[in-house]
């Protein structure tokens, strides 16, 4: 299962422009693992990852695998979608299926390219997005509400409870309130979960900027920055177009070079990648050897045993012990033999909760 994030905004703001270029980058800086695309609007890209090349280079591992991310161009949205204009219904649907959002804003004057309402203004086009997220949202809890009312108004002490927090979170969605900025408790959240509202997915403001504004902002881009305080959400600044740059570059280094000039440190790519690991409560662990130097993603807090159904269900099914080895101790002994001599191999049971980087290896049993 890879995750999964949606690239929305109004049309114009430079989604497929950020799309296409985040995909490229990825094929150009990891050369094992050329960017796939499973349908023209679904990419996977590869995780930039230091440390897993570090990894490699002391294991001599012959093939690198990083661990990948999908993202989705989601076109067609527009006032109205959630009452089927645009592609309405079907838009709405593609995010229903992501883990996060990247909300694209635009923040670059350019009068080639039109703007749907004539003016340049994120804030009007974050609203305008996230009311028909809201809209769509309010219709589905008010679906579930109905389908639960006649057993809740017989006396059904559970369905009775449910159209309690139900109707709480309508009143909320009502006032504009997303569901990502209520406080759910458990409770709620079987309740809530399954309803796979929009606005319940932690959402990423980014400002699409013109290029001499990448490393700084603009006016534009600092109230989006209010905005996204306001809201306690995640705001980045990026250019498409340098994004689009690079990704016509051969290889990481000229990309460097290109950046620096531009008073960038590191492609939108990569920042993106780092702020949606942290959104998501993503780690990521590795296994090492010869033939392999592969990086896995995890939910923070996850156990051993589901760390190794990553790898294979049967390691999970057959889960005896994990050998661990922290990242750092991996690197300052210089591989897993001199770790294992130094006494850094751990071994480790059932309810481990793996840390970020942890190299492992599984013992199982099928
Ligand atoms: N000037 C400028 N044009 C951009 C920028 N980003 C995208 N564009 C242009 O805006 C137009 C629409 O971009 P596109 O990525 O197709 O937008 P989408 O409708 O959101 O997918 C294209 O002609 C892009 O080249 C930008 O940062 N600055
Ligand atoms: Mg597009």
């Amino acid at each position: 299962m890879g995750f999964k994030t949606g690239i929305i905004g109004l049309p114009n703001v430079g989604k497929s422009t950020l799309f296409n270029a985040l995909t490229k980058t990825s094929s150009a800086q990891t050369a094992n693992f050329p960017f796939c695309t499973i349908d023209p609007n679904t990419g996977e890209v590869a995780v930039p990852d230091p440390k897993l090349e570090k990894l490699a280079k002391i294991a001599s591992s012959k093939i690198i695998v990083p661990t990948k991310m999908k993202f989705v161009d989601i076109a067609g949205l527009v006032k109205g979608a959630s009452k089927g204009e645009g592609l309405g219904n079907k838009f709405l649907a593609n995010i229903r299926e992501c883990d996060a959002i990247i909300h694209l804003l635009r923040c670059f004057d350019d009068d080639n390219i039109s703007h749907v309402s004539g003016k340049i203004d994120p804030l009007n086009d974050a609203e305008v997005i996230e009311t028909e997220l809201l809209l769509s949202d309010i219709h589905n809890v008010e679906k579930k509400i109905l389908s639960i009312q006649k057993k809740a108004n017989s006396g059904d002490i559970s369905s009775k409870k449910d159209l309690k927090i139900l109707e709480n979170l309508l009143i909320s969605l009502n006032n504009e309130k997303p569901a990502r900025a209520l406080d759910l408790d458990q409770d709620d959240l079987i309740i809530i979960k399954p309803l796979q509202l929009l606005t319940l997915k932690p959402i990423l403001y980014v400002c699409n900027v013109e290029e001499n504004s990448a490393s700084e902002g603009n006016k534009y881009s600092i109230k989006v920055k209010e905005l996204a305080e306001a809201k306690n959400a995640k705001c980045l600044i990026i250019s498409a177009v340098i994004e689009e740059e690079i990704s016509k570059l051969d290889n990481s280094e000229e990309a460097l070079m290109f950046l620096n000039d531009l008073g960038l440190d590191e492609p939108g790519l990569n920042k993106i990648i780092k702020v949606g690991y942290r959104m998501l409560n993503l780690i990521t662990f590795y296994t090492v050897g010869p033939k392999e130097a592969h990086a896995w993603t995890i939910t923070k807090d996850s156990c051993a045993p589901q760390a190794a159904g990553k790898i294979h269900s049967d390691f999970e099914k057959g889960f005896i012990r994990a050998e661990i080895i922290s990242y750092d101790d991996y690197i300052n002994f210089g591989g897993e033999i001199a770790s294992k001599d130094a006494g850094k191999m751990r071994i480790e049971g059932k309810t481990y909760i793996l840390n970020d980087s942890d190299i492992i290896n599984i013992l199982f049993n099928v």
